[in-house]
This record gives structure tokens, sequence and C-alpha cells, in this order.
């Protein structure tokens, strides 16, 4: 071979590698095929989720929770039962609201604020009923309506007092009961484990407030916690204006005894405000009857509770409690009716809430009060 041949074969071979080297760019067209690659491992993510659907199914939180109790039917009878005051009667010519004494922790307010103008009947209770059977107890909270847009927050609650200090220690919450079958959607049980619900003052309104968590531990959500069958919610079968609160026995303790108040509410019903009267001051809140100071409701507006039913033990001179509480004077605008008392398990009657203006709730021994209307305790020391 010449040295021309071997120039010639040289260039040849470079002409070769050049053209080998060109072939090799479309490496980067590889890299961008193998881009979707990088996909599968996502859709492999969402498919192992689906496999653990209660933390990842808010659409149907409770599809694949396994209950072993769920209740039947409310047991005949009730252990309490109290009236509460029909604010359907409210009107221009009878303004004045039944059992509102913001002061003490009961409220009558199914009303809008300020105005005052929009009454909802899907919060306002008009009859509690307390029974029990060995696994649970009941709530029944009749309403004068129910709300038919679900778009609209209704929350309904039991509250419990076990040792009968006028401080809650449990709230039974149910968002949006609608059907007629018992569920645990929408069912979350808060518990006040730190005491502070009530602060300085039980049932009164304090006004010189440490700070206040209320009801901060939630127990059950929905079917998760430590029981999945804690507490359920269901309208009544028998009235479409009643909604049913089943909470278990075990869960409070096995209580022989204990004191029992119902709310309805919107977005105001938070277990983070409990007391509401400690949360808000008497002028924030408003009033609901004309003659009061502070009147209209302002901030704590469109939210009813009951008086308290004492079941298991001897009424008398525990406060918070629906008789006993607010006394009724002779001739004033009664509060409600009055219950038809307890048929059975050592519970007692309970009664309308009720009371005119005029008149203070008492105070707790040893503290002192302002003068009606604010009728606010407070320690004189
Ligand atoms: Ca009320
Ligand atoms: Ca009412
Ligand atoms: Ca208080
Ligand atoms: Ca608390």
């Amino acid at each position: 071979m010449n040295s021309t041949n071997l120039k010639t074969c040289l260039l040849a071979i470079c002409f070769i590698l050049i053209i080998q080297a060109c072939s090799a760019a479309p490496a980067t067209e590889v890299l961008q095929i193998t881009e979707p690659v990088t996909e599968v491992p996502a859709t492999q993510v969402v498919k192992s989720a689906t496999e653990i659907p209660p933390t990842v199914m808010p659409a149907s939180p409770t599809a694949s929770i396994q209950h072993a109790v769920i209740p039947v039917n409310l047991p005949q009878g009730g252990v309490s039962q109290a009236a509460d005051f029909d604010s359907s009667k409210v009107s221009l010519a009878q303004p004045v609201i039944g059992g509102d004494r913001f002061t003490n922790g009961q409220l009558e307010r199914p009303f809008n604020a300020n105005t005052m103008d929009i009454y909802f009947p899907s919060l306002d209770i008009v009859n509690a009923l307390v029974s029990q059977d060995d696994v649970w107890v009941y709530g029944g909270i009749q309403l004068a309506g129910r709300e038919t847009d679900p778009t609209v927050t209704r929350k309904y609650a039991l509250e419990v007092d076990l040792d009968h200090d006028g401080r809650g220690d449990w709230l039974i919450m149910a968002s949006n009961p609608s059907s007629t079958t018992w569920t645990v959607d929408g069912v979350q049980v808060y518990q006040d484990a730190n005491g502070d619900v009530g602060n300085v003052t039980a049932m009164y309104m304090d006004t010189n407030t440490t700070s206040e968590d209320g009801f901060e531990t939630l127990m059950f959500d929905q079917g998760t916690g430590e029981d999945p069958d804690t507490a359920w919610v269901r309208t009544s079968p028998k009235d479409p204006n009643t909604v049913e609160i089943a909470v278990k026995r075990a869960v409070l303790g096995e209580p022989k005894s204990y004191l029992i108040g119902m709310w309805a509410g919107s977005s105001l019903l938070d277990p983070a405000l409990f007391d509401l009267n400690d949360s808000f001051t008497y002028e924030q809140a408003g009033a609901a009857e004309p003659s009061y100071a502070y009147y209209p409701i302002k901030e704590v507006a469109e939210v009813d509770n009951t008086c308290r039913m004492a079941v298991g033990f001897q009424t008398g001179k525990e406060i918070g409690l629906c008789k006993t509480f607010v006394p009724v004077m002779s001739g004033q605008h009664p509060g409600g009716s009055g219950g038809s008392g307890g048929s059975g398990g050592g519970g007692s009657g309970g009664g309308g809430e009720g009371g005119g203006p005029g008149i203070c709730p008492p105070c707790p021994a040893g503290y002192s009060q302002n003068p009606y209307p604010d009728c606010t305790c407070y320690d004189p020391t």
C-alpha cells in the first residue's frame, strides 16, 4: 500500500468514525423517551395508596371501617327530659326570648347576628330526651325543623359532665346528620383532658379569663380512634325533626351518674370555644332579649343549648341544672313547659328552662354578683 492509498484509507476510517459519532446523537432522544418511565412509580404509589383506604379516602371515610357494635333503637322512655324554649314563637309582637342567659351559659339564639331577622328552625332545640341501656347513652335532640341544604353546616352535640361540677368533660358532636340509619360519618368525640372548660368559674361567664382550650382532645373521628364504635348519629325514623346521638358508656367510663346538656349550632359550635361565655365577653356576644344590655345578639349567634339534665343522682344543689338553675317567677313568660320526668335508670325528671327578665341566677358560694341585667359572678377577693 503506497502512501496515497494509506491516506485514502485513513480518511475513509475517519469518515466512518464521524458517521458513527453522529449516529450516537439520538442518545438524547432516548433520554427523552425514558422520561415517562419516571411516571410509572407515581402511578404505582397511587395504586398502593388505594390499599390504605382510611387515610386517603375522605369522600367515604368510614367505608372500610369494621364495626362490631351498632345501636339499634332507643329504649322505651327516657331517664331525663327537658323542654327548651321554642323560638318560632318569637315575633315583633312577642320579642321576648325565653332561656337566654349568656352570663350563666344558657343560650337561645337560633337567629342571625345583629338584625335577628332570620330564624333557623334547624338550630332551635324544642325538646331534649336522654335515655340509656347497658351499652349506650342516647341523646335525642328535637328541633323545630331541619335544614335541607347539605352545604349548610348544622352541628348537634351532647355535652357530658361526669362529676357534676358544671364543667363539661366530653363533647359528642355530629355534623349534618341526614340518614335514618346509624352512622359514624360526621361524628366526633372530644374530651377536655386538661380540665379547663369553664375556666375560673364553672358555668358562669368569666371576665378575667386565663387561657382556655375547651375540648382540646379529639378521641374519635368518624370511626377512627381507639374504638371504631365510640359514637353514632341518625335522624330518628319516627320523627324527621329529631337527631339521635349515641355514645358508648364504656368510653365515658361507665358512669353511674352525670349531667348532660344538648347543643345545636353552626360554625360557632366549636369544641375549642367552650365555654362560650368565657371565650366571648357579654358585649361581644350580645343578648337575645330586648330588655337586656347588649341586645341584640352579635358574635354568639346561630346557636342553642338546653339546660343540663341530671341522670342517676338527686338534683337540687348542683349548678347548671334545668329546673333549679334559673327560678321561674310566677306570671312571667315561661322558658319551657317542663319535662315529663324519667321512667327508669335512676334518672331525674328534667324541666324546662325558664325565668323572666329581672332576676339573676345565683352565683356559686363565695362569689359576688353584678346587678341585673349583667349578672356576672366574680370573686371579690
Ligand atoms: Ca335554649
Ligand atoms: Ca330553643
Ligand atoms: Ca366560666
Ligand atoms: Ca381543655
